[in-house]
């Protein structure tokens, strides 16, 4: 009756943070869409080094990191058999290198899990257009990644469609993609023109303040499936104004205010933050990316570092820390509210929330109360909570702080909440 995450949702949920690596023949002709004329000859990155790429994302909390194996222009990063365009046909390592190796090498070593973006759209593929002939070479395509690089966490399918080279428009047969990945690696995610993970709707990295997980089953990418189901929301962004390098944005990297906003945004909205940061021309992440990337996980670090709340109050299932107990009222009427008493007066100015999702996403109204020298005053009132939602607020200095459930599909199942002051 009340959608729940597949252990795969859950755990991608959990890790919050997704890097995004754009690279390919744009990195080195300079554009964000290749037209697929592209010769092969121009891609060289020296210096490529995907231990880099995967031990940075690693130490900035990133769980998972998707490499986009094939973009719009078809050049793939490995040496697929089903074409010649890829880095078979490049000078990089004398035609011998396959980019995707490394990558799902360095993410077995740092222990990150291994993504890859494989575009529908094909702008080099002569079959693109011809509907079920280029849907037998994308499933070709999709089965030898699947098949030759193991432990897949998340297939990313973006939709972009077009006419091939014989005028006609693409019919993509979603159903027979899905069902592929299924079978060959069925621990594997398919996100966005896919049934586990639904893009939020922008590329700017902004959820909504109120953000389900359960949604209505979409026709297209929940075939068969009718009701409601589990369909958490990814924000995607860059960290530079484009998806790919170019050296003129080696400047434009986001600034940590503009990051730090965005991580409010998207994790402190219930949904995953799929920050993109894309390799430059040497096959390596640049220096102005990488020095953001650790100011932005010491900021996030800072800000959440001590919990004000931690071990305070009689409900223990509240503020213990631990994923698996919850604060669950009795009765499942609404509103509902419970009281959380700090050891003394604490300034704070910033919630923390989370609900118990593996049992499903219950929250649609609460408030949130600080005691002020004996009196309750109102801080902030919110819709959806979901994994986790980061409510800020003029700092108070309060000997309390009560969560009142105001609305709810089904008996509220709060795993923590936490109080925190802005560092
Ligand atoms: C879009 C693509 O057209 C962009 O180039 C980029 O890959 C973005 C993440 O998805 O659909």
């Amino acid at each position: 009756m009340h959608p729940k995450p597949t252990p795969q949702q859950l755990a991608w949920q959990e890790a919050e943070l997704t890097m995004f690596l754009h690279f390919g023949m744009n990195t080195f002709t300079d554009q964000e869409w290749g037209d697929g004329a592209e010769d092969p000859a121009v891609f060289n990155p020296a210096h490529l080094d995907a231990r880099q790429w995967v031990s940075v994302a690693k130490e900035c909390g990133f769980g998972y990191v998707i490499l986009t194996a094939k973009h719009h222009d078809g050049f793939c990063l490995w040496p697929s058999a089903h074409t010649e365009h890829s880095v078979k046909n490049s000078p990089w390592r004398d035609g011998k290198g396959d980019v995707m190796r490394d990558f799902v090498d360095a993410c077995a070593e740092f222990d990150v899990k291994a993504a890859f973006y494989l575009s529908p759209w094909d702008r080099h593929e002569p079959t693109y257009g011809d509907s079920p002939r280029y849907n037998e070479h994308f499933r070709a395509q999709l089965r030898e990644l699947l098949t030759d690089y193991s432990d897949i966490a998340e297939v990313w399918f973006d939709g972009a469609c077009a006419e091939g080279p014989n005028g006609k428009r693409q019919e993509y047969d979603w159903a027979s993609y899905y069902a592929l990945i299924r079978d060959i690696q069925p621990d594997a995610l398919v996100a966005i023109c896919g049934p586990d993970v639904r893009w939020v709707g922008n590329e700017d990295g902004y959820a909504r303040e109120t953000e389900w997980s359960v949604q209505d089953a979409s026709p297209e990418h929940h075939p068969g499936a009718s009701g409601q189901v589990w369909y958490p929301a990814e924000c995607d962004v860059s960290i530079r104004p484009g998806w790919f390098w170019h050296a003129a944005e080696d400047a434009k990297v986001k600034t940590l205010d503009h990051l730090m906003d965005i991580y409010h945004k998207s994790v402190g909205r219930n949904s995953v933050l799929l920050l993109n940061v894309p390799p430059n021309d040497e096959g390596l992440l640049s220096d102005p990316d990488v020095a953001r990337l650790r100011e932005f996980r010491a900021e996030i670090d800072r800000q959440f570092a001590t919990d004000l709340a931690a071990g305070q109050g009689a409900v223990a299932e509240l503020t213990d820390g631990s994923p698996d107990t919850c604060w669950e009222p009795v009765d499942e009427a609404t509103p509902v509210s419970v009281a959380v008493e700090l050891a003394g007066a604490r300034s704070f100015c910033m919630c923390v929330l989370k609900e118990h999702i593996a049992e499903g996403q219950r929250v649609e109204r609460y408030s949130l109360a600080a005691r002020v020298e004996g009196e309750w005053r109102t801080v902030f009132e919110g819709t959806t909570v979901g994994h986790k939602k980061i409510d800020r607020f003029e700092t108070v200095r309060a000997d309390a702080v009560r969560l009142r459930v105001e609305a709810s599909r089904a008996r509220p199942m709060i795993q923590s909440l936490a109080l925190f002051a802005k560092a």
